[in-house]
């Protein structure tokens, strides 16, 4: 039984609480500095939202960036938290690729967003190797395909200016903000990482036609950052990111970043975009050559995982490796790759508005996300199209490295014949 004392002392105690939260969520997150570390607060009461400030708002919780006090007080009145899952964009980079890329940027000291033609930098390759495999032709010229299509690319953001890219961008938006959890119109990429692979996807040449080709060149871009400039990426973003693209009218959404363990946020957020059908496709990681090296979102049986195969056609040490020699062969499990692509020595555009070589299974899911834009079946029915291209890429594999399904490749490198 509360007396009227009693329910005064709880007035005072919850309003001094408020008040302790808030303030300890002020001194977490000095202007300029990244907040964090995230967590998955297990509540939907208004009271925990309103102190703690909501970043995204799920299922059965909301999460939130918490400094040490706020976990401690949290803890003290029993509510039930867990960290959000941290991802990281996914390229390699070799000494030698390094100095490569590097060195194309000294080459270019207007190494700044080309905005007219006396800028213009021109790439060493206009339809670099992946791009010849990818079309089975070694003498492409350029190329084209992907029209109406819209690709989401889920990474560090986007040169919105570079010349092969502008003309293709359809949607910017930035959920990497530490105050505005979904910013429209800005996506910058400081990172280059995401600018890299879009253009694998989509690069169009340019108006001038001297720039650099994409699988894709007709399809559009939705450039969602969801990675910071260093790289790393919450799971929380990256879930909303998912959706959103879903919402907004994506066939392909492209994923080149990743993590060993998988997270529950995501997981939901891909069953609701492959429930609105749309395609995923990831990076397998770079963790090999070891057993169930896959990592996550690629490992889902819902996403087209994609391995790295160099020029040769052969593994790189480090591509990651499913666990398909011990599932059903050429049926898509959790853990199985399901595709390699060309990840070793790729060359397409940068954040500087020109170009630069990177190696990693993030060169490689582009590659596959560009051919399903290629073959997105538009004339499908309803609901099917997604399912629909996925199979024909199985269709279209050319079997690689260990004779059928293995660990590395999958059904095989998908080709246009
Ligand atoms: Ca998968
Ligand atoms: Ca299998
Ligand atoms: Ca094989």
């Amino acid at each position: 039984m509360s007396t009227p004392q009693a329910s005064k002392n709880l007035i005072f105690l919850t309003i001094l609480l408020a008040f302790i939260l808030s303030a300890s969520f002020v001194l977490a997150a000095p202007a300029g500095s990244l907040p964090g570390p995230r967590y998955f607060i297990k509540t939907s009461n208004p009271f925990w939202q309103k102190s703690l400030g909501v970043r995204h708002i799920f299922e059965g919780g909301f999460t939130s960036d918490l400094s040490g006090i706020q976990v401690a007080l949290v803890k003290i009145f029993g509510l039930e938290i867990e960290p959000v899952e941290e991802l990281h964009i996914l390229p390699v980079l070799p000494e030698e690729v390094i100095a490569e890329t590097i060195e194309k940027i000294i080459e270019n000291p207007t190494a700044k967003p080309a905005v007219n033609i006396s800028a213009r930098v021109s790439p060493s390759d206009q339809t670099p190797w992946g791009i010849e495999v990818i079309y089975d032709n070694p003498l492409i010229a350029s190329t084209s395909g992907g029209n109406e299509i819209n690709v989401a690319v889920l990474d560090s953001g986007v040169l919105k200016t570079h010349a092969d890219l502008k003309n293709r961008v359809k949607q910017c938006k930035d959920f990497t903000n530490a105050k505005t959890p979904i910013k429209d119109g800005i996506c910058d990429d400081k990172n280059g990482h995401g600018t890299h692979v879009s253009g694998i996807i989509l690069a169009d040449g340019g108006n001038d036609k001297l720039g650099i080709y994409g699988v894709a060149p007709e399809a559009n871009l939705l450039a969602y950052k969801v990675c910071g400039n260093n790289g790393s990426c919450w799971a929380d973003d990256i879930a909303t990111a998912l959706r959103t693209a879903a919402d907004n009218g994506s066939n392909i959404i492209n994923m080149s970043l990743g993590s060993d363990n998988e997270s529950f946020l995501i997981k939901d957020a891909i069953g609701y975009v492959v429930s609105k059908d749309v395609l995923i496709v990831a990076a397998g990681g770079n963790d090999g050559p070891y057993p169930v090296s896959i990592d996550y979102p690629a490992a889902n049986k819902l996403v087209v995982a994609v391995g790295a195969v160099d020029e040769a056609l052969l593994v790189p040490d480090w591509s990651s490796l499913g666990i398909n020699s011990s599932t059903s062969p050429f049926v898509v499990e959790e853990k199985d790759m399901e595709f390699g692509g060309p990840g070793v020595k790729v060359e397409s555009t940068w954040k500087n508005g020109a170009y630069a070589v990177l190696s990693g299974t993030s060169m490689s899911s582009p590659h596959v996300a560009g051919l399903a834009a290629k073959f997105w079946q538009a004339g499908a029915l309803e609901g099917t199209r997604a399912q629909v291209t996925r199979d024909l890429l199985h269709q279209l594999a050319k079997d690689l490295w260990i004779i059928g399904d293995d660990n590395a490749t999958g059904f095989g490198l998908p080709q246009i014949k």
